[in-house]
């Protein structure tokens, strides 16, 4: 006779034990909330960049990530962070920011010039703006986004726009540390604007630190060719 609802019957062993073996399969804990948290992890290391056969003393500017953390959602920068361009230079060159970020592009320079990107997770023109003026970009999609001037093809510079909050961007040792990381198994991505980029499996242990060394090989910079906004090649000019 099928149990009736309401029945003071317990359920059977066997049906306990296989509504266990479902909850441990869904991952579900039978303990208070306050012991559910779990120490979370770290995954620290080195990049060492190659530049034909020489190691690179200067191994800043190459952009870890762990991707596929749940709940990594970032918070934007609470300040725009600042490209700024002088002697017909972008500076910095590459700059990571968590999706969402506002990057301000002051013209610092004697010229005129006219930012542009036709990236897919950021495609805009800024037009011409004279020296002392800025003007700002909120980058809302993750992805590379190429930033050049109209009127400079030597004017390049990269934002890189984050869709978590577990990256880090090396600095000239090419040491990374990524804290707070809940355990679990992850991708980690180290990518460099022009070279080689790294892409593997990391495992991350509750209250450990996961050690890694990563080496990249580096292409020159600038190495890529690109058009004006409207998709012809630059001219001469003076
Ligand atoms: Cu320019």
């Amino acid at each position: 006779m099928p149990p009736t609802a309401g029945s003071r019957h317990p359920p059977s062993t066997r049906v306990l034990r296989s509504t266990l073996a479902t909850m441990a399969l869904l991952g579900v804990v039978l303990v208070p909330d306050t012991l559910v948290a779990v120490a979370p992890g770290s995954v620290s290391g080195h990049v060492t960049i190659k530049r034909g056969r020489r190691d690179k003393k200067d191994r800043s500017n190459v952009l870890i990530l762990v991707r596929g953390v749940p709940d990594s959602r970032p918070e934007p920068l609470a300040e725009p962070t600042v490209v700024d361009q002088t002697d017909k230079t972008f500076n910095p060159r590459l700059t990571v920011v968590p999706v969402g970020s506002t990057v301000d592009f002051p013209n610092n320079d004697r010229v005129f010039h006219n930012v542009f990107s036709v990236s897919r997770p950021a495609t805009f023109d800024l037009g011409l703006y004279k020296s002392g003026t800025s003007k700002s970009v909120t980058f809302e999609q993750p992805g590379v986004v190429d930033v050049y001037c109209n009127i400079h093809p030597e004017m390049a510079a990269k934002v890189v726009v984050v869709d978590t909050e577990h990256y880090v961007v090396t600095g000239p040792d090419g040491a990374f540390t990524l804290d707070g990381i809940p355990p679990g198994t992850y991708t980690l991505v180290a990518w460099q604007a022009h070279g080689e980029r790294y892409e593997g499996w990391v495992e991350v242990g509750a209250g450990k630190t996961t050690t890694l060394d990563i080496e990249l090989r580096e292409e020159r910079w600038p190495h890529d060719r690109h058009t004006r906004k409207d998709g012809t090649p630059y001219g001469r000019y003076k």
